[in-house]
């Protein structure tokens, strides 16, 4: 049972360009990582062991929920977790990240990852369940990771700066590039249909490492497969948010790939964004490293964000990217605070 208030909530209001109470606010990667209670919870259990846990899972979404009050929980699993559930050899390495243990390189190594059915993921419909029950009119983002971003990691390997390897893919075998991106596209697809159906109001489509595509490139070999999913995500009838790192290059078209809400890295300012993503609304984009300014600066530069904001069509509160690892708790529920007390 969808909860009576949930319509209405700040989020999806913001989301859907119409008047919220207060401008909503969540914080990218505010699951895991800073949190003494998350790192409590987590000693001594793998990543991707925590994230097919739907006890654990429930846990570590509902955290920052507490803590700050922030206006959305985010789903707790990892844009690598659907590949791992159909049969892909990777782990998630502490202080690393994704390793995959036999990188992609072949029509043969697309043609061996099997597509996803919601029976890889039974752990997942069970925590969003359970999460919503509890969340009430809170939303519940679910999130998948996009095909250029998880294409990555499958094809270098493991974290990557360059893409090197990825792009030499795209640039010299487009037939297996084309393969690739098909196959992920309808992976993330499967994957965010799974959690809307089980009770997720909202989607994200992280496409963190879009931004080392000219827009020539994401135009032609990459935005095709993220509308692909986020088309679908539409008919699921949840806003969709599409976010990625480094791209003020690219917000019109990753608007135009089918975002209801596009996410802006901090070093876009907002009001050179908002022109950019068309009728749509925006989230964004305190720089993650001011949470270590005196709190009087971040906040400063917080109401500047806000004040910016107004110009949108609707404006979600976040950091530009996730949460540092090392931020202090009390900063970010300051920050909250902050954005909640504030006056559009
Ligand atoms: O709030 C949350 O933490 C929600 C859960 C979440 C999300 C949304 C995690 C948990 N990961 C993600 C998405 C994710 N994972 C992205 C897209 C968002 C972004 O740009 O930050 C990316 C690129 C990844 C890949 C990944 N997983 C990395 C980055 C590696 C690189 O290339 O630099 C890392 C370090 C991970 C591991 C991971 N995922 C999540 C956590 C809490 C951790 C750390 C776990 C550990 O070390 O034990």
């Amino acid at each position: 049972m969808t909860h009576p208030g949930l319509s209405d909530s700040p989020l999806l209001k913001a989301a859907r360009g119409e008047e919220p109470a207060h401008t909503p606010v969540w914080f990218m990667r505010q699951a895991g990582r800073s949190l003494p209670e998350y790192l409590k919870v987590r000693e001594g259990i793998g990543m991707l062991e925590s994230c097919m846990d739907p006890g654990l899972v429930h846990e570590i979404t509902m955290q920052p929920v507490r803590r700050y009050g922030v206006d959305a929980a985010i789903f707790f699993s990892d844009i690598v977790l659907p590949l791992k559930a159909v049969g892909v050899d990777l782990d998630i390495k502490a202080g690393i990240g994704p390793v995959v243990a036999s990188p992609v390189r072949t029509m043969a190594d697309v043609e061996a990852i099997p597509d996803l059915t919601p029976e890889h993921v039974p752990f997942i419909t069970e925590a969003v369940r359970s999460l919503v029950g509890e969340l009430g009119a809170t939303p519940l983002i679910g999130f998948a990771g996009a095909p250029f971003t998880v294409a990555s990691y499958l094809v270098e390997g493991g974290p990557s700066k360059e893409h090197a390897k990825t792009k030499a893919m795209m640039f010299g075998a487009p037939d297996v590039w084309d393969a690739l991106m098909r196959k992920i596209g309808g992976i993330a697809a499967a994957y965010l249909r799974v959690q809307v159906e089980a009770g997720a109001s909202a989607v994200q489509l992280f496409d963190s490492w879009a931004g080392a595509l000219t827009p020539t490139d994401y135009r032609t070999s990459v935005m095709p497969h993220s509308a692909r999913v986020l088309a679908d995500a539409g008919t699921l009838g949840v806003p969709r948010i599409h976010f990625g790192v480094g791209t003020s290059n690219l917000l019109s078209l990753m608007g135009e790939a089918g975002a209801d809400v596009v996410g802006v890295d901090w070093r876009t300012p907002l009001e050179s964004a908002i022109p950019l993503v068309g009728d749509r609304a925006v989230q964004g984009n305190l720089d993650p490293t001011l949470v270590f300014a005196p709190t009087d600066v971040m906040l400063d530069r917080a109401r500047e964000v806000l004040e910016a904001g107004r110009a949108a069509k609707g404006h979600i509160f976040n950091l530009g990217h996730g949460v540092i690892p090392s931020t202090d708790p009390d900063q970010l529920k300051r920050l909250s605070d902050f954005v909640h007390a504030w006056q559009r």
